[in-house]
């Protein structure tokens, strides 16, 4: 068992769910958070009984609320090791000259700002203790562009982007900033991209055997499992199947 306390964004399916269990079988102390608190309500019945749980329900695009809710955490919360800046997701796939300007709005609001607002909240803490772990989930969106998906591949461009700045500022205290990008992985994410539509979001992973959300839970614990000297800067995961954000080898 360790004592530490893991904070982990978009918790309630995906990568976070994933994330969320697998340190908490390490031992980790969980604050978990998302919109929907009944998953939250499920996830903690997920989780082993011997660690402490704190689930928190907000939404990342609201400024005012990310700053309230983490100046007053409960005083034996307050030292997070490691925030996992997990929460987000895609927005339509359209062209440029035709998007949805609520879908943009979304994206740049919850991929970018929102990470900004709980990093901004969560760091001074982990400047004053010198110590902590930031892990910030981009996509292999963020290091390519494909068609149709200018504004979600901007939005994790400013996310590595964003990860680089926060490992250079962050330096001189010791804290240690990890970007995970992942290709394609079968979470709720196409059903989010395509507004509930089950059938369009299937045909993402069609043919291919994608990655599962645990994948990238297996690269959290390693990370976090470093000694302190290591730090796993930048990591592009993707399924075999696939090779770059648009080429894909599918079973016809
Ligand atoms: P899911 O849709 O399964 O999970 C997204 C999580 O983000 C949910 O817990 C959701 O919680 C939370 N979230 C979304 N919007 C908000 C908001 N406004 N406020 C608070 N929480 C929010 O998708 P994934 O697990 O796949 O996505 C996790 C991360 O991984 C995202 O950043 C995504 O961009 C990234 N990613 C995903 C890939 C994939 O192929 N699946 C590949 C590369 C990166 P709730 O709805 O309850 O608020
Ligand atoms: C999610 C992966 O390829 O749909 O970030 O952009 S992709």
């Amino acid at each position: 068992m360790n004592n530490k306390i893991a904070l982990i964004t978009g918790a309630t399916s995906g990568i976070g769910k994933a994330a969320a269990i697998t340190l908490a079988k390490i031992g980790y102390n969980i604050i978990a958070t998302g919109r929907r608190g009944n998953r939250l309500e499920e996830l903690k019945s997920e989780l082993p009984k011997n660690i402490d749980f704190l689930p928190l329900i907000f939404d990342v695009r609201d400024r005012e609320q990310v700053l309230e809710i983490f100046n007053n955490l409960p005083e034996k919360w307050k030292a997070i090791d490691v925030l996992i800046n997990n929460a987000g997701n895609a927005h339509g796939i359209d062209p440029v000259q035709s998007a949805d300007l609520d879908d943009w709005d979304a994206m740049m609001d919850i991929n970018v700002k929102g990470l900004l607002y709980v990093s901004r909240a969560i760091i001074p803490g982990m400047t004053e203790r010198k110590s902590g772990m930031i892990i910030n989930i981009g996509s292999i969106a963020g290091k390519e562009v494909y068609p149709n998906g200018s504004v979600y591949c901007g939005s994790k461009h400013a996310v590595d982007a964003i990860t680089k700045g926060m490992r250079i500022d962050l330096n001189q205290f010791g804290i240690r900033v990890v970007a995970i990008h992942p290709g394609l992985v079968e979470t709720e994410f196409s059903l989010v991209r395509f507004k509930g539509n089950e059938d369009k979001a299937n045909t993402v992973y069609q043919g291919m055997e994608p990655l599962v959300a645990q994948d990238i839970a297996d690269i959290v614990e390693f990370a976090v499992t470093r000694p302190a000297h290591v730090t796993i800067a930048d990591v592009v995961v993707l399924p075999t199947a696939q090779a770059s954000a648009s080429i894909v080898k599918r079973n016809s």
